[in-house]
């Protein structure tokens, strides 16, 4: 999907409002099918290199972390995707990147309506203004899911409820399941509340879950340290923005010093070179 096809407006309205909105076709068929079998390869290794029965015991299965050290097929997602645009219309330029898994429900394998919950946990309950997000999830969906292989379960509007811990018997008959086809995405306000659904088919549906947050949010990971440095030189001003190479505290007072000096001039790096080491 060619960035200019989205409707940016209509999508960030949509967001505000309803908490979420579905992206027809967000990635190409080739990209969807490049990046379908990156995931089964990796899930295969994952299940020989940890166990399958160490991996459900940690309910850990078909859970593929970190995937921009996996694969630079990956690396679309923090570069060209289309969705991007809406990630940092939301959150600016400094938006940094949460965690970067596939997600996967396997034949009878299910979350609803137990696991409702939302993607920043720690600002439940918290007011903010209303022009302020402080997180977006954009999910990559693999296969063609609806009610009956696990659809995830959204609760319009949840995302401004100052609700800590809603009843998920309450939420439940609120919710509305998303239906999709391969290569679609959505992406909603972190904050709504959502369930994955119960796969009742006998293929495991797959999705990859890129989570954006302010940069004052701890992230899943240290991805400066958790991506193999030659990876990281390898990605765009983007990418490495979203991975947090600009947000990790100086380590020593030159460092400190040069940051003082120059302020934001650290996040310019999508027009410039790296300063940080140049102190
Ligand atoms: O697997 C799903 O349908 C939902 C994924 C989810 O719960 C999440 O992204 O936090």
């Amino acid at each position: 999907m060619p960035a200019s096809a989205i409707d940016l407006d209509h999508v960030i309205g949509r967001v505000r409002t309803t908490g979420y909105a579905v992206l027809p076709g967000v990635l190409s068929s080739e990209e969807t099918r490049r990046t379908r079998e990156a995931l089964h390869r990796l899930s295969e290794l994952d299940d020989e290199a940890h166990g399958v029965e160490r991996l459900v015991g940690m309910r850990e299965r078909g859970a593929l972390r970190n995937l921009a050290a996996a694969d630079d097929v990956f690396h679309a997602l923090l570069e060209t995707s289309p969705a991007l645009d809406i990630v940092d219309a939301f959150l600016g330029r400094r938006g940094i990147l949460n965690c970067f898994d596939a997600l996967t429900l396997f034949p009878g394998q299910g979350r609803y309506p137990w696991d409702y919950h939302t993607d920043l946990m720690d600002v439940t309950g918290v007011s903010f203004p209303p022009d302020k997000i402080p997180g977006v999830n954009v999910l990559y969906y693999f296969d063609r899911v609806r009610e009956e292989n696990g659809a995830t379960w959204v609760v319009p509007g949840s995302h401004l409820t100052l609700a800590d811990e809603p009843d998920p018997e309450v939420m439940a008959p609120l919710s509305v399941p998303l239906e999709v086809e391969p290569g679609d995405g959505v992406v909603f306000d972190a904050r709504i509340w959502h369930c994955a659904g119960t796969n009742g088919s006998d293929v495991p549906r797959a999705l990859i879950k890129t989570l954006f947050t302010a940069p004052w949010y701890r992230p899943q990971m240290d991805f400066t340290r958790a991506v193999p440095e030659e990876m990281l030189a390898r990605l765009g001003p983007r990418a490495r923005r979203y991975l947090n190479v600009h947000n990790v505290p100086p380590t020593t007072v030159d460092e400190l010093r040069w940051r003082l000096f120059h302020g934001d001039a650290v996040y310019e790096e999508e027009t410039a070179v790296d300063k940080v080491a140049e102190v």
